[in-house]
C-alpha cells in the first residue's frame, strides 16, 4: 500500500501533467496524457489518479461517470469507481492534511478554525447514503436540454463517516435568529467573473444531526476528486449540496443569495416539479430531495436471454430518505406488475438491492422496474420534464430478446 502522501503527490503530478503549462490547462492536459484512447461510442474512457477507467464527460474540470456495470457488482460504489462532478476548473491538486482547516464563522459566538485532527477527535457518526447529481440522466431528456449530457452514471452509494454539522455548530455557538448556513470549498473559478461554488441549507436542516462533515468514504480517506480531506454529506439531498474540499462554513441571518442557490439548481415550484416540455416555469425553488428511482442492473438494453429458462433480474432502488417500501417488475411493457424481493436494508438513504426471477417465452420483451418509497411516492411511466434536466425518475425500460 502506498501511503497517503505518496498517493497525493502522485495524483497531483498526474493532474498537473508535469507542470509544462499553467494553471487553467492542467487538468485538461492530464486527461489527454492518461486518456486510454479507446471509447465507448461517444465518450472517452479516461484514467485519473485514484480512479479506475471511467467515462469522461469533461476534462477541465474533470467530470467522470461511473460505468453502469459497477452498480450491478456492488451495492456500495467503490471509491475508485465513484463519479466525479466539478463546476470550476481551479481544483485543488495538492492538499496537505496537516495544514488543512475548516473555518466556522458568521453569526456564531465563537468563530472557529478546526484542523482535520480537531475534527477527527470529535465523536463520529456514520451512515450509508446515495450521492446523485441533479443532472444524472440528463442526456435522456426529450426535448433535449442544455447542460452535461449525462447517462445514468452520476450517482453512487457509499458509507460516509465524519462529524455531525450539528456538533460543529454547537462548538461555535449559533446566535439567535439565524436562517441559513452556507458552505464553500477550496476549488474556485479560473476566470474571476464565474461565481465561486457555494451552497446553503436552512438552519434546522443543518442541525438535524445527520448532515455531516465527512472525512471517510467506505472506510478510507476521501479520494482527492471526491473532496479530500473533508466534504459535506447531506443525506437524501442531491449531490449539489455535498460541497467538497469544505473549508468555509458561514452562519447567516438571511437567506444565502449566491449564484448556485439563487439562479442555478432550481426546479419548478409545483407538485410535479415539472413543466410542459419546452416551456419555462413561472416560479422556482432550490432543488432538494432525490426523487424515487430504480434500475435493472443485471441486464442491459438489447440483451439476449434464454427462452424458457429462469433469469434472475437484479437491480437497485433509492429515494430521498423515506426508504424503499416496494419494487415491482413488469415483463410485459407495463401492463402487469409483480413485487420483487428486497435485499438487505443498509438504511433509508442507501441503494436498496432487489431481485426478481423471470422466465420469458421466445420473442421480444420490455422489462420495466418501478419503486415506491415509504411515503407512497412512485415513479412516472412517462418522463417529467424541466428545463434544467434535473430529477429524472421515469420508469426505466430494458428491451430484451428471448431465444
Ligand atoms: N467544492 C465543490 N463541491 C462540489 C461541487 C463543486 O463543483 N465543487 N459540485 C457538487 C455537485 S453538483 C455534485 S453532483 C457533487 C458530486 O460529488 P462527487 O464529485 O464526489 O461525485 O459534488 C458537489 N460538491
Ligand atoms: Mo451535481
Amino acid at each position: 500500500m502506498m501511503n497517503r502522501r505518496t498517493v497525493l503527490q502522485g495524483g497531483a503530478a498526474l493532474l498537473a501533467g508535469g507542470g509544462m503549462i499553467g494553471g487553467s490547462s492542467r487538468a485538461s492536459l492530464a486527461a489527454e496524457l492518461i486518456n486510454l484512447s479507446f471509447d465507448n461510442g461517444e465518450r472517452p474512457i479516461v484514467k485519473y489518479p485514484q480512479k479506475r477507467p471511467m467515462i469522461g464527460l469533461t476534462s477541465r474540470p474533470p467530470q467522470l461517470e461511473t460505468p453502469f456495470s459497477v452498480y450491478n457488482e456492488n451495492i456500495i460504489t467503490p471509491n475508485d469507481a465513484f463519479f466525479v462532478r466539478y463546476h470550476l476548473a481551479d481544483i485543488p491538486l495538492e492538499i496537505d492534511p496537516d495544514k488543512f482547516f475548516v473555518e466556522i464563522k458568521g453569526k456564531v459566538d465563537k468563530p472557529l478554525k478546526l484542523s482535520l485532527a480537531d475534527i477527527k477527535k470529535m465523536p463520529s457518526i456514520e451512515l450509508v447514503a446515495v450521492n446523485q447529481c441533479s443532472g444524472n440522466s440528463r442526456g435522456f431528456f426529450n426535448p433535449r436540454v442544455a447542460g452535461g449530457q449525462l447517462g445514468n452514471g452520476a450517482m453512487g452509494n457509499a458509507r460516509w463517516k465524519g462529524v455531525s454539522l450539528k456538533a460543529v455548530l454547537e462548538k461555535a455557538g449559533v446566535q439567535a435568529g439565524v436562517k441559513q448556513v452556507a458552505f464553500a470549498g477550496m476549488d474556485g473559478p479560473v476566470i474571476d467573473k464565474t461565481p465561486d461554488f457555494a451552497k446553503a441549507l436552512d438552519i434546522d436542516h443543518a442541525r438535524d444531526g445527520e448532515v455531516m462533515l465527512a472525512y471517510a468514504m467506505n472506510g478510507q480517506d476521501l479520494p482527492i476528486l471526491n473532496g479530500y480531506p473533508l466534504r459535506l454529506v447531506v443525506p437524501g439531498y442531491y449531490g449539489t449540496y455535498w460541497v467538497k474540499h469544505l473549508n468555509e462554513i458561514t452562519v447567516l441571518d438571511s437567506v444565502f443569495d449566491g449564484f448556485w442557490m439563487k439562479s442555478a439548481y432550481r426546479i419548478p415550484d409545483n407538485d410535479c416539479n415539472c413543466v410542459e416540455p419546452g416551456t419555462a416555469p413561472k416560479a422556482t425553488i432550490p432543488i432538494n430531495r432525490l426523487t424515487v428511482r430504480s434500475f435493472i442492473t443485471s441486464v442491459v438494453d438489447g440483451a439476449k436471454l434464454k427462452a424458457g429458462a429462469e433469469t434472475r433480474l437484479r437491480g437497485i432502488a433509492f429515494d430521498g430518505g423515506k426508504g424503499i417500501k416496494m419494487v415491482e417488475v413488469s415483463t410485459d411493457g407495463g401492463k402487469t406488475w409483480r413485487p420483487a424481493a428486497l435485499g438487505r436494508n443498509l438504511g433509508k438513504y442507501s441503494f436498496r438491492e432487489w431481485h426478481f426471477a423471470v422466465k420469458l417465452p421466445a420473442g421480444e420483451h420490455q422489462l420495466k422496474v418501478r419503486a415506491t418509497s415509504n411515503d407512497g411516492k412512485t415513479q412516472p411511466l412517462e418522463a417529467l420534464w424541466n428545463p434544467a434536466g434535473y430529477l429524472r425518475n421515469v420508469v426505466e425500460t430494458i428491451r430484451v430478446t428471448a431465444a
